[in-house]
């Protein structure tokens, strides 16, 4: 398919410390590149983790690996958006679309009660939608999905074509929700940003969509939240291994957008 080596750079960023001895997490980023563009790549993460709304990093590790595996190509997840008047309208949303996604109400609000656990962690986790337990291992890291990205001149026409802003953090959300959902153990993704100056979040899964909600929370408020909803009786350490290692690169083309 591709000739050109893509490399996976990332980066995480903290305060008070690496994350290793508790330092509290900032920020974190995910692309895939070509060599040719490494500079320019590594440069962004480097800003994206520089200048931050949930402080300033005295920590920082930006790191790049060549990647062996082919990538695969994914159309994107398609995209709504509902206004709403209130965080607590949202919420209420939410839990909706995470029930019309599949889910048992009792189940959701099981997971709800884990939402104060999934603040700080640097990445996502994993509730069972049979048990109504958390069933990563991953702790206070939980788990990072990374080696995705979206090529620019692709997202761009998407954007024109749905007159979304060129917006990097709607772009690197719907990256990270469109690979999630592919895989067949998840149900749905509830997400919402740990930064205190973004307060729109969504629920994505295969039958929904990519379902953003413009209020979920309040300003000035830094509790975010990653909850992937999984059948937990398929094998969990290949569904990780797909979520951290798995190539994919987002290519919308207009005829398979659902
Ligand atoms: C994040 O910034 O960590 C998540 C943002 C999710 C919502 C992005 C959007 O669709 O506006
Ligand atoms: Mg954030």
């Amino acid at each position: 398919m591709r000739e050109e080596k893509f490399y996976s750079v990332r980066m995480r960023a903290s305060k008070n410390g690496s994350h290793e001895v508790g330092g509290k997490h900032l920020s974190g980023g995910e692309r895939l590149t070509t060599y040719e563009n490494m500079i320019h790549t590594v440069n962004a993460l480097l800003e994206k983790g520089i200048y931050h709304s949930r402080g300033k990093p005295d920590f920082m590790k930006i790191q790049f690996e060549c990647i062996d595996e082919p990538i695969q190509l994914v159309n994107p997840l398609h995209i709504e958006t509902h206004e709403v008047e209130s965080a607590e309208k949202g919420q209420v949303l939410a839990r909706k679309l995470l029930e019309k996604a599949g889910i048992q109400k009792k189940m959701i609000d099981l997971a709800y009660e884990q939402i104060p656990e999934c603040s700080g962690l640097r990445g996502a986790i994993l509730f069972d939608i049979h048990s109504g337990k958390r069933i990563d291992q991953r702790k206070e890291r939980g788990v990072r999905v990374s080696r995705m990205d979206w090529p620019d001149t692709n997202f761009d026409k998407w954007t024109k074509c749905y007159q979304m802003p060129r917006n990097s953090r709607i772009k690197e959300a719907l990256v990270l929700a469109t690979k999630v959902s592919k895989h067949p153990a998840t149900i749905a993704e509830l997400c919402w940003s740990d930064d205190p100056d973004y307060i729109t979040g969504y629920v994505a899964s295969k039958k929904l969509g990519y379902q953003r909600i413009k209020k979920l929370k309040e300003y000035g408020n830094e509790g975010g939240c990653r909850i992937f909803f999984v059948d937990g009786l398929r094998d969990l350490e290949t569904y990780i291994d797909y979520l951290e290692k798995q190539p994919v690169f987002i290519q919308w083309e207009e005829e398979n957008d659902a």
